[in-house]
């Protein structure tokens, strides 16, 4: 509980601080840049072996499989299109720590350890365990942006609106680490794009006509030994599970909502 009055009073001071320039602004610029370049190309683009793992509706989940001295670090992509929302909303609930535990289940506990600017955040969080390795944490960085000059995606159709969070593991001393955890490195990116189809007969834009395409790419390296069919059938499972929950979850919390642009 003190965490968390911690965590609170660090994101009033967070409404005061005005998007600028701190001690992470370039390995952001720099990292935002890596996944409009790259994320967002659709896998099958370039010569990339992206497999396919899971396919629910409009949702696509594929993983590249890959060692690294030892520890799977597979490279995982997913594609979804989520009607009735837009790019920022879905971004806003993504970064939003008020909410974290409402739609994140891998999640033991977490806490904000420093606010960098208004929609920059460092986070402290330790996962639940999978048996029978040791329980993973991670630190990383969260900030969430607009992207002004998206690059045209493959169809031609061009998106409203162009958001996005990125998250990047960062090398800080935590006060309050959890004894026994295994720091798992983690980049991940939710890239949302809106599209508007306006009523046919000129009518006001609704929820109706919104749709939000995203790109979620996660690269994450355990950081120390994990059973390889463990953990490639659990992440099997559980981004589907995540993308699930974490779509409905902003689809429910909207529906009644004004339009967030
Ligand atoms: O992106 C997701 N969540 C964000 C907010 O928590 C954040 C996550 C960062 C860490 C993601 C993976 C760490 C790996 C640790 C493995 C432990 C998994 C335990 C599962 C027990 C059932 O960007 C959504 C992450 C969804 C992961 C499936």
């Amino acid at each position: 509980s003190q965490d968390i009055e911690r965590s609170r009073s660090l994101l009033r001071e967070a409404e005061k601080q005005p998007r600028g320039h701190h001690r992470f602004s370039n390995e952001i610029d720099k990292r935002v840049k890596h996944h409009l370049d790259d994320s967002l190309k659709p896998p099958g683009a370039d010569d990339d072996k992206w497999e396919l793992v899971a396919e629910e509706g409009e949702m696509k989940v594929y993983r590249k499989e890959l060692i690294e001295d030892g520890l799977i670090c597979d490279p995982l992509k997913a594609l979804h299109s989520i009607k009735n929302v837009t790019a920022r909303e879905m971004c806003h609930y993504f970064w939003l720590t008020d909410v974290r535990k409402e739609w994140e289940g891998t999640i033991e506990n977490f806490s904000v350890v420093e606010v960098l600017d208004e929609l920059t955040i460092v986070i402290y969080q330790t996962h639940r365990r999978i048996w029978p390795s040791a329980q993973r944490d991670c630190l990383y960085v969260s900030s969430m942006l607009k992207v002004d000059n998206p690059p045209p995606n493959g169809d031609g159709c061009k998106p409203y609106d162009t958001w996005m969070v990125c998250n990047f593991s960062v090398d800080l001393n935590e006060a309050n680490p959890v004894a026994g955890c295994v720091r798992a490195l983690v980049e991940i990116a939710l890239i949302c794009q809106t599209y508007v189809t306006p009523p046919a007969d000129g009518g006001p834009i609704t929820r109706d006509c919104l749709k939000c395409d995203i790109v979620y790419v996660a690269n994450v390296n355990p950081g120390g030994w994990v059973p390889a069919s463990v953990l490639r059938s659990l992440t099997k499972r559980e981004y589907p599970k995540f993308l699930r929950r974490f779509t409905a979850y902003v689809q429910e919390k909207t529906k009644e909502k004004e339009i967030l642009i």
